[in-house]
């Protein structure tokens, strides 16, 4: 049989890939397919042949992959994408000693940048992402979670979540949008945090569902930022207007976050730091996925997610960037693969499958991308290594040679 096509990556050393349309449990999560002198037939921005290079692809241009790696694109499924400024003058009160939260309590950190992200207007906005998505883009990310949480007042939470749309539609990273309005209680509300929290559920949440500008509602749970029951009323309010729900749960401490996410029906939890077994198993019963994010834990000095109790407990993990001018400035997700090796002590196949399907899981977009198969957008990676284990060792280098975003050539053609 021939099967004509538009683009025929041929000459692929190693194709390794997870397999199907769900996150991947326990076991499950290292079950990935590695097939050796394999092809791929692009048709139309979608995989119509991933698998053994039987001579059946015709047509179209050829790309030689030169008996390199190939894989899915990465998902980051944790960001906070849009925001004015950055804290490294922040730098100095980190290294003396000051904690994440007593830099926000005293209104710098988030606070800090939301002043920034107020003053600036939509373009400067618009402009410093895209470069930002350039960047992510050249280490192999082609779909991106976008937070948003800097605006914390309808205009400017409005105006975030515009720039996230507008780069969707004219970038080659999909973006998916989260509404963050819960990220942390402006000065202007600090006396009255009821009223902020009734600014969300009646005025922001309304009006960002009317004009479909977010997908899902975040909320940053934790001690000293917003309770257990402030984020329940959040998000009860987000699931009435039919928005999928993700947690920022036991960051920073252990609250309980976890078992909420689980009652609720999130379809992520994310951070994780703290949490204990009695969440685990919460998590793992509702089929809530995990989105641990090793970077920040490196990048605040705190200890790592208990990652390898969480795949023993069969919570699906994903794993994620959490890039954010604070608590990880870093959008590099081959930076974050290899620290989920070090230490999380993952398996090179657990993070693949953490930043493919289980990510695209985290999103929502589990049917659409994710893996190499018959009928998913054409996303994927030609790599400067011709097996899986070189790029969890050579941490450091940007080791993604192509990049293929719905069956286009946009890096290294
Ligand atoms: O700007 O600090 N953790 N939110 C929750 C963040 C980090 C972002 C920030
Ligand atoms: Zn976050």
């Amino acid at each position: 049989m021939v099967i004509s096509v538009d683009l025929v990556l041929k000459n692929i050393g190693l194709l390794a890939t997870p397999m199907g349309n769900n996150p991947k449990k326990g076991t499950e999560q290292s079950q990935i397919a590695l097939i050796e002198n394999a092809a791929v037939g692009i048709e139309a921005g979608h995989i119509v042949y991933a698998g053994p290079d039987d001579g059946s692809l015709s047509g179209g241009n050829v790309f030689d992959c030169a008996g390199c790696l190939v894989t899915p694109g990465l998902v980051d499924a944790h960001t906070h994408l849009v925001f004015g400024g950055w804290r490294h003058k922040e730098m100095a009160r980190k290294l003396a000693g000051e904690s994440y939260l007593d830099i926000l309590k005293s209104g710098g950190g988030i606070l800090n940048t939301v002043g920034k992200t107020r003053e600036a207007s939509f373009e400067e906005l618009y402009e410093k992402t895209s470069a930002l998505l350039d960047e992510s883009l050249l280490f192999g990310t082609t779909t991106l979670e976008a937070k948003s949480g800097y605006g914390l007042n309808l205009q400017n939470e409005v105006k975030c979540l515009e720039v996230v749309k507008k780069l969707d539609e004219e970038h080659p990273i999909d973006l998916v949008s989260t509404f963050m309005g819960a990220h942390a209680v402006p000065n202007e509300y600090k006396e009255s945090r009821d009223k902020f929290v009734n600014l969300i559920c009646d005025e922001m949440l309304p009006v960002v569902a009317e004009k479909g500008l977010a997908e899902f509602c975040d909320v940053f749970c934790e001690t000293g930022v917003f309770s257990l029951d402030e984020t329940r009323t959040i998000l009860e309010k987000a699931k009435s207007l039919c928005m999928k729900l993700k947690m920022h749960a036991e960051e920073l401490s252990n609250s309980g976050g976890a078992l909420l996410a689980a009652e609720l029906g999130c379809i992520s939890a994310e951070h994780l730091i703290k949490i204990d077994n009695v969440g685990i198993n919460a998590l793992s019963k509702s089929g809530v996925t995990a989105v641990c994010l090793p970077c920040t834990s490196f990048y605040i000095n705190e200890s790592f997610a208990p990652v390898r109790e969480m795949i023993d407990l069969g919570v699906p993990v994903a794993l994620a960037s959490d890039f954010n001018p604070g608590s990880s400035p870093n959008l590099n997700m081959q930076l974050v693969m290899n620290m989920a090796c070090y230490k999380y002590k993952m398996t090179p196949a657990e993070i693949l499958t953490a930043v493919t399907i289980n990510a695209a899981a985290a999103i929502g977009k589990e049917s659409e991308i994710g893996t190499l198969e018959q009928g998913k957008q054409a996303d994927i990676l030609v790599w400067d290594s011709s097996d899986l284990d070189y790029i969890f060792y050579r941490y450091g280098s940007n080791l993604v040679k192509t990049v293929v975003k719905r069956g286009r050539i946009v890096k290294g053609g």
